[in-house]
């Protein structure tokens, strides 16, 4: 047995830590981080090791070269299992078609739930796979994953079922939403209150029963579910014990913020038209707000987020790339930073704090998104020299290895 309190200490690091109210970025120069049965043992100051490096047996000290440690990157919204894409669409688009001719012909949202229900879980994990990759080869080591192509249950199940699977088939911790209220299926449209009952007393004991979901989300918005619908899905949750998050003020202002805080909702998502009401209530809550600036730049919106608001509240913002084939078709959480900060005018340190520490708590995950004692040694080497390079770089990856429970992941 090894005598070492360590199973690998990190030095030659600059970290940052993304401890709030020290430096900015929690930022630690000439630092190390020790890791023990994959947690942080230390992080701190390389001179404050209470070991000499050399008293360690060989092969426990790692050179960091003098990259950047960060915490492990986490998209906290994304969509990624479904079915076919809609490229097609957005060709059409540019070459005149309006939304409401594409839906006609068969475009839209239910195109993707169409080719999602004829997509068995081989392929769908097939594609979901190839969505993943470019997101882990940005250093991302946990992702949420939503259901909600589906919309019937047989579908709604395959695609968490897959969710589940891609973190056997690639190093990464998924967290997986039952969405079962994204949209009315061709089959209950005029009447959207049975879509509801089915979603509340099938779909999710059913998924609640086989441990698919972690979380229950819903799409609050007038071409989708009114608040009142909205509530009946959070009831059902709730009875189920299942936290919630919504799909809240994409749109329109429905209130749908406030809703999900009077149900303790972990997030709140999207939010360019949110009030002053909304954020005092999320504030009070607790619920993050997520933003989605892929969404927003692709629909071409021109109304931001209130983030002034939100920063003078308090509200913890997370930031995700929403990725989905109709309105954010974007597996760059990187890119995910630099948009945040030129669209919606984040800092870079608020938008890396979005993808670590504010993202952890989006998915009610306490043991991640910082680096400090005891946490999850989920973590990212970068060759840069200062934070803020991760937001201000576009089309640049500088990662050099990721590192999971404390152990190196193959790429
Ligand atoms: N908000 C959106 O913008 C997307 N879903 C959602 O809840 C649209 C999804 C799609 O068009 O496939
Ligand atoms: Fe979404």
């Amino acid at each position: 047995m090894s005598s070492a309190p360590w199973d690998t200490v990190w030095v030659n690091l600059s970290v940052a830590t993304m401890v709030p109210g020290g430096t900015p970025y929690g930022l630690i120069e000439h630092a190390a981080v020790a890791v023990v049965g994959g947690r942080i043992g230390f992080v701190g100051r390389q001179l404050d090791l209470p070991l000499r490096l050399h008293e360690l047996p060989d092969g426990v000290v790692r050179d960091g070269g003098g990259a950047l440690m960060t915490p492990g990157l986490i998209d906290c919204h994304t969509h990624l299992v479904y079915g076919g894409n809609r490229a097609r669409e957005f060709e059409m688009r540019l070459q005149g078609q309006s939304y409401e001719e594409i839906a006609r012909a068969g475009g839209g949202i239910l195109a993707t739930v169409r080719a999602t229900r004829e997509a068995d879980a081989v392929s769908l994990t097939r594609s979901a796979l190839s969505r993943l990759d470019p997101l882990l080869a940005e250093g991302v080591t946990t992702v949420e994953v939503k259901s909600g192509y589906g919309l019937e249950t047989e579908t709604e199940l395959r695609m968490l079922r897959v969710a589940r699977l891609l973190a056997h088939e690639r190093p990464v911790e998924v967290r997986t939403t039952l969405l079962g209220a994204h949209a009315v299926p061709e089959e209950f449209q005029g009447d959207v209150d049975a879509y509801v009952d089915l979603v509340c007393r099938e779909m999710l004991p059913l998924a609640a029963a086989e441990g698919l979901a972690d979380a229950v989300d819903a799409f609050c918005e007038t071409i989708a579910f009114s608040p009142a619908q909205t509530s009946r899905v959070f009831e059902a949750a709730r009875a189920l014990g299942l936290p919630v998050k919504l799909h809240a003020e994409q749109l329109s202002n429905l209130g749908g913020a406030a809703l999900a805080a009077a149900f303790g909702a972990l997030s709140a998502d999207h939010l360019e038209w949110l009030d002053a009401a909304g954020v005092t209530a999320m504030a009070r809550s607790g619920t993050v707000a997520v933003l989605l600036p892929g969404a927003f730049y692709v629909l071409r919106e021109t109304r931001v987020p209130p983030v002034d608001l939100l920063r003078r509240a308090g509200v913890p913002i997370a930031l995700a790339t929403d990725c989905n084939p109709g309105t954010s078709p974007l597996t760059s959480l990187l890119l995910v930073l630099n948009m945040a900060c030129t669209l919606f005018r984040l800092t870079p340190e608020e938008a890396l704090a979005g993808v670590t520490r504010n993202a952890a708590r989006a998915l009610g995950l306490a043991d991640r998104g910082e680096l400090r004692q005891g946490h999850r040694a989920d973590a990212v080497l970068w060759r840069v020299e200062h934070p803020a390079e991760l937001a201000y770089a576009i089309g640049l990856n500088p990662r050099i290895a990721t590192l999971r429970g404390g152990v190196v992941v193959a790429d």
